[in-house]
């Protein structure tokens, strides 16, 4: 989730209503309506409209499950100085609206996490698409002074309902920006991640979203840290016998589909999204501690049938929604070298611009995908860029990489995995969620050395650059392995190292940043749908999507694989003993195992690599 609106920065402040006569925006105002849907519900909306009816203005509109009132009266004023990052579009015209989805806060109806598109099937059904084409249909017909041109677009859950408005949409509506949306929770995103159930976000956010319609609501934890609360929980079983009590649909939705089925299949949109029907701009970032995979996924996805040329992607160096930032020169340590946001948002500004207003050229780039470690904006005609060539970085027994093969015969790495005590995902103390002080936003970027020493974790590390190496695309490691029992997790990370003494700022030298980090859930190796046990000894390939990235490694710097079988709280423990489902395991399930990963001729572990060419 992200703190919705700018409007935080109005909250305080709702000004009398003075009616300035001045040939551009200075004035906003606010109404609210219940607006009709084809099955009688009626959904809360807010409008902010320019006061100056200049000309006819085009509509924005954002949906979200996360509350719309923004606590200030009907009918009052807002000066566009006030309009925080929409400021600079305010000024210029547009009309902005903002509904609560179905079933929360002040909209009728029932809601359900992420409602597939029934209306695909049964053209008699309700959807996210059909709430907001109505939404639309009802917008361009009762909202003076509106141009008949709408855009819709959103961050998260938000981004994953403007995603649902471009299938079958309104003719008004003319443009969508999906912003790390969510694309398939079983496979990727805030959920489960190669059906690995992830723990803490799904336990906190089930709870925040349905606990109850009116808020969003934190769970009471009665401590800070919950690294020991969670570890406490025990087996998954716990969470409704104790706490739930079978009152979060959401969380009963999990414990009944434990692999990729039906229901999760029906909620994919990449089951039923496969063309881009308006223009869409798909937005993420390489550090999405949510909705990483999403927007890359959808965007490859749409990608293979784009004829009209409507497809277009941007990925920057952000964490969730991190382009609404104001310092968003950096994450946490690391810096980037401009303000990122910035940028970005005057190539939405311009995006929107063209597609409901008619302004400029409507000459965009395919992709703009920020380049890490080199610190700029590259803007390519195609993405994944061509001119790259596929280079394995071996993981190899004396604990080091490199880019030849392994010849002998044997090597191999190995360690005990225990869920008694598994490896935290970042630093103590796991602050909730969303809570007070969270660290959640900046974990994607965080110094691995935390983790380095400990026994249940591999490293290999390469020698240090002799000169800058680019990694531009699709990162995906292969992993020979084997453990002793009949499930496991590999957890794999691609590491920028940097040098021992980093004499461009010092307090960054051996500073392991991870760019790409992925975990499989061993069952799955597979097939998502039928889960199978690992054979004890078995030498097995894990194949694991790290995702796209574009980073420079610059000389000076080493590339390190590092390999580890828990990532606590954020995935659940998996209990490392086969059983059907893993929400019903008995603490009895929980078992220690040793973990074997192969480096040598016949069984290499590798990362798969797009280096750009010289
Ligand atoms: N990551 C959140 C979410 C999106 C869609 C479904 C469930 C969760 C969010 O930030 O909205």
């Amino acid at each position: 989730m992200k703190k919705l609106f700018f409007f935080v920065l109005l909250l305080t402040t709702s000004l009398s209503v003075v009616y300035a006569q001045t040939d551009s925006i200075t004035t906003y105002q606010k109404k609210s309506y219940m607006i009709p849907v084809r099955d009688g519900i009626k959904l809360f909306t807010v409008v902010i409209a320019p006061v100056q009816n200049i000309k006819p203005y085009p509509v924005l509109l954002l949906r979200t499950p996360y509350g719309v009132n923004i606590g200030i009266p009907d009918d009052s004023a807002i000066s566009v100085n006030r309009m925080g990052n929409l400021k600079p579009m305010a000024k210029e015209g547009y009309i902005f609206v903002f509904q609560d989805i179905r079933g929360k806060f002040k909209s009728q109806g029932t809601f359900e996490m992420t409602r597939p598109l029934y209306h695909l099937i049964d053209k008699t059904k309700t959807d996210e698409s059909t709430d907001a084409n109505d939404a639309i249909d009802w917008l361009v017909k009762n909202i003076p002074n509106n141009n008949g041109c709408v855009g819709i677009s959103g961050i998260s859950y938000p981004g994953f309902l403007a995603l649902d408005a471009s299938v079958d949409p309104h003719p008004a509506l003319k443009a969508c920006s999906p912003q790390a949306a969510p694309a398939d929770m079983f496979l990727g995103d805030d959920f489960h991640h190669n059906g690995a159930f992830r723990l803490s976000y799904a336990f906190e956010y089930s709870y925040l979203v349905e606990n109850d319609k009116l808020s969003n609501s934190d769970f009471p934890f009665p401590q800070y840290d919950l690294y020991n609360w969670y570890l406490q929980l025990g087996s998954l079983k716990n969470v409704n016998e104790k706490y739930f009590k079978g009152r979060i649909p959401a969380w009963n939705d999990f414990v009944n589909h434990p692999n990729y089925d039906e229901y999760w299949k029906r909620s994919s949109r990449l089951t039923y999204i496969h063309q881009p029907q308006i223009p869409i701009m798909h937005v993420g970032g390489y550090f999405d501690q949510e909705d990483l995979n999403g927007p890359q996924i959808m965007y490859q996805n749409l990608e293979k049938n784009d004829s009209l040329h409507r497809n277009f992607l941007v990925l920057g160096p952000w964490n969730h929604g991190g382009w609404g930032d104001l310092n968003s020169d950096s994450l946490d340590q690391i810096k980037f070298g401009s303000f990122t946001s910035v940028w970005f948002k005057a190539l939405e500004k311009k995006w929107f611009d063209y597609w409901l207003k008619g302004i400029g050229d409507g000459k965009f780039a395919e992709a703009n995908c920020f380049q890490t470690g080199s610190n700029r904006w590259m803007a390519y005609d195609s993405w994944p860029p061509k001119n790259t060539e596929p280079r394995k970085l071996y993981a190899l027994a004396n604990r080091k990489a490199g880019f030849v093969k392994p010849s002998s015969a044997t090597g191999a790495v190995s360690y005990i995995s225990d869920p008694a005590t598994p490896v935290p995902y970042r630093t103590l103390p796991v602050e909730a969620t969303y809570g007070q002080n969270s660290r959640w936003f900046t974990w994607h970027v965080e110094d691995q050395r935390f983790v380095a020493t400990r026994p249940d974790i591999i490293s290999f590390l390469m020698d240090s650059l002799n000169d800058d190496i680019t990694i531009s695309g699709n990162v995906v490691a292969h992993l020979f392995a084997s453990t002793t029992s009949s499930d496991a997790d590999f957890v794999v990370k691609l590491i920028d190292v940097y040098p021992d003494k980093d004499t461009a700022n010092l307090k960054m030298s051996g500073y392991q940043l991870p760019v790409a980090m992925e975990i499989i859930r061993g069952r799955f190796r597979k097939s998502f749908e039928k889960p199978t046990p690992l054979v004890p000894g078995k030498i097995e390939e894990f194949v694991i999507d790290l995702h796209n990235i574009n980073h420079t490694f610059l000389k000076g710097h080493h590339l390190m694989i590092q390999i580890q079988s828990t990532w606590f709280p954020i995935i659940d423990r998996n209990p490392q003993k086969f059983i059907p489902n893993i929400f019903e395991a008995n603490e009895s399930d929980f078992i220690k195992a040793t973990e074997t990963v192969y480096c040598n001729k016949q069984y290499s572990s590798y990362i798969d690599l797009p280096v750009v060419k010289e």
